[in-house]
């Protein structure tokens, strides 16, 4: 089994629904999740600037297969939620993200790049991981969580949504 992150955003329709149905629907598949962060409002960050606020959340859990393998069952979720997404990293029903797939170093772009390439300048990501695992060693950096969400240069808004989470 594979220690493995997932980050989970949602910035159209019911976000909140959004982001419990795919936790849902991974805890239903071969993805053991066990712990999800809280649920973070977030201030977007990217090229479109110009969309809805985000909600957000990372997740640890342990698989057994293959990243390739994980990627299909992530698509999979978002496929069965009915993603909608028009503008490349602009608006979407949900997104999942897999962060990290153990220490593996993939660089297989467009399809696999893992870990995710923008964890560095992503405060909505380095603050949930922080969350749950402070202490992970991004594989090809060599920093942990901790040491990248001080030194991100990220400045975007990240506050612990109001509502209830997982
Ligand atoms: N996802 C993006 C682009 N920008 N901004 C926030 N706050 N949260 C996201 O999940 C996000 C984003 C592309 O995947
Ligand atoms: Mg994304
Ligand atoms: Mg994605």
């Amino acid at each position: 089994m594979t220690r493995v992150f997932l980050g989970l955003g949602s910035n159209l329709g019911d976000r909140c629904g959004n982001l419990r149905a795919a936790i849902d629907l991974l805890r239903r598949s071969a993805v053991d999740v066990d712990r999800v962060s809280s649920f973070y409002e977030t201030e977007p960050v990217g090229p479109v600037a110009d969309q809805p606020a985000f909600l957000n959340c990372t997740l640890s859990a342990r698989y057994g297969g293959s990243a390739e393998a994980l990627l299909t069952v992530t698509k999979g979720v978002e496929e069965q939620l009915g993603r909608e997404r028009t503008v490349a990293k602009g608006p979407r029903t949900i997104d999942l993200d897999i962060l990290y797939y153990g220490d593996a170093v993939i660089d297989d772009p467009p399809a696999l790049s893992v870990p995710h390439p923008s964890i560095p300048e992503r405060r909505f990501v380095l603050v949930p991981m922080n969350e749950i695992e402070p202490g992970w060693s991004h594989p090809a950096l060599g920093r942990t969580q901790r040491e990248l969400l001080e030194s991100t240069a990220d400045t975007s808004g990240v506050s612990l949504w109001e509502g209830e989470g997982e």
